[in-house]
């Protein structure tokens, strides 16, 4: 059963913009080298196997659509077949990358003891699998929101022993993503919110999550894990209110935390859309900051306001978000994890594949864009432009100096400022030439 899955698609290759295959790569050319890197290295691609393959196509009004050879989920011999066709797809990907929370790769026990045994029972068959073929661990994370016992949060939970519960869990998933070599551990409170505010002391809980992430900072340590832990925020849903609701509230609460040196931050372009950003705002944020950390490159419908964690395929949007990965150096340990999910009428395996490659071509052609913006400079010397004034001494002796030396000098008439465009639309006119 398991190798007939994908039927005859073979591993998808590029060949080229002019190319009218649909299963090949049209712009994402992994050995190309763009600015001194391949492309693969820039993009760093990642699977997430919870839409992919755990998900069954619900939604809030309708049951699972997808009928799949791994259904139901609750077996761990269907747990290894669902671990065999999902490196089957890495094959025919040829992403480098894929990600999973341990809900997504285990069947759940009846207790802690029985889900930590199916746990370790795949994560040896992952291992297993990894071993003879490309594909990576990106991250790995724990699912602290889907069953009951974290229905009021994980670390925020008034409950002391769903707090003991967390701790406990975080340590299996962190163990496993450093057995597999994983480049980074995510943590995305799902539930670490509120309801509502009766019922809630928001500083308690805020404490607790900060001491909860230190706990995870020590751990990290201890075991000598080398990834990063990335926080991953979004402002709400499925609680009416998420504490690390956007890039710069998490940098707040590292900093309360002092865990600002230790953790940075996994970017989602829907999420920065439902806190009322732009996914290039969050990125140019978290890299102002020194946060930047990875991202999930899956978009939300403009307009139904809901998480709809789509595949990207808006080009202009995608490379202005890689124009700012690039101009902050590049990934390092993160990379682009496709946090996105088939619609439920795409029912057959093809559309899973199609749907990773446009993604895949999609930040691929975005990639090149943003490459050209930064080779051809135009609009680096625009922003240097723009702030030229601040190269003089006189200038920087502001910044050290005092409300009172200024308050003379424009007094005495010295200093009389004149206004000059901000030339946005110029910029604008640019940046299309690119994309
Ligand atoms: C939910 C979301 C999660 C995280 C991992 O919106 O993005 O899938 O990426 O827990
Ligand atoms: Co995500």
């Amino acid at each position: 059963m398991s190798t007939e899955f994908f039927g005859d698609i073979k591993a998808i290759t590029y060949e080229g913009p002019d190319s009218d295959n649909p299963l090949a790569f049209h712009h994402y050319d992994p050995e190309r080298v763009l600015l001194g890197k391949r492309m693969e290295d820039h993009l760093r691609f990642s699977v997430a196997w919870w839409h992919s393959f755990a998900w069954e196509g619900t939604d809030p009004f309708g049951g699972p659509t997808f009928q799949r050879p791994w259904h139901p989920q609750d077996t761990l011999q269907n747990a290894r077949l669902k671990a065999d066709i999902a490196f089957q797809m890495f094959d025919i990907l040829g992403q480098p990358f894929f990600c999973w929370h341990d809900a997504d790769i285990r069947p759940e026990g009846a207790d802690f003891a029985e889900s930590y045994r199916n746990f370790q029972a795949i994560i040896d068959h992952i291992q297993g699998l990894m071993s003879s073929r490309k594909a990576r661990l990106l991250w790995g994370t724990a699912n602290m929101f889907s069953h009951r016992r974290w229905m009021a949060g994980a670390a925020t939970n008034p409950d002391p022993d769903v707090f003991a519960y967390a701790m406990a869990t975080v340590k299996t998933c962190m163990d496993a993503t450093h057995r597999l070599h994983g480049q980074n551990y995510v943590l995305w409170g799902g539930r670490e919110g509120y309801e509502t505010l009766l019922n809630t002391d928001m500083a308690q809980e805020l404490d607790h999550m900060g001491r909860f992430l230190s706990m995870v900072v020590d751990y990290k340590h201890k075991i000598g894990f080398q990834g990063t832990i990335l926080l991953e925020p979004k402002p709400q849903e499925p609680t009416k209110h998420q504490y690390d609701f956007d890039a710069a509230t998490c940098f707040g609460f590292l900093q309360k935390y002092g865990l600002e040196g230790e953790v940075k931050l996994n970017l989602e372009q829907g999420h920065a859309f439902l806190a009322g950003h732009s996914f290039e705002h969050e990125i140019a944020t978290a890299a102002a900051l020194g946060v930047l950390g990875s991202i999930d490159m899956n978009r939300n419908d403009t307009q139904s306001g809901w998480d709809t964690d789509q595949f990207p395929n808006a080009v202009p949007e995608v490379a202005l978000a890689y124009y700012h990965i690039l101009r902050a150096g590049g990934f390092t340990t993160g990379g682009t994890n496709f946090d996105a999910k088939l619609r439920r009428q795409s029912l057959d395996p093809e559309d899973l594949i199609a749907a990773h490659v446009g993604a895949m071509d999609v930040c691929a052609r975005a990639l090149k864009a943003a490459v050209a913006m930064i080779e051809d400079a135009t609009l680096q010397e625009a922003l240097e432009a723009r702030y030229q004034g601040w190269q003089s001494a006189e200038a920087q002796a502001l910044l050290a100096g005092n409300l009172e030396d200024s308050f003379a000098r424009v007094m005495a008439g010295e200093i009389a400022p004149q206004p000059r465009s901000g030339r946005q639309e110029r910029l604008e006119n640019l940046v299309n030439r690119f994309v």
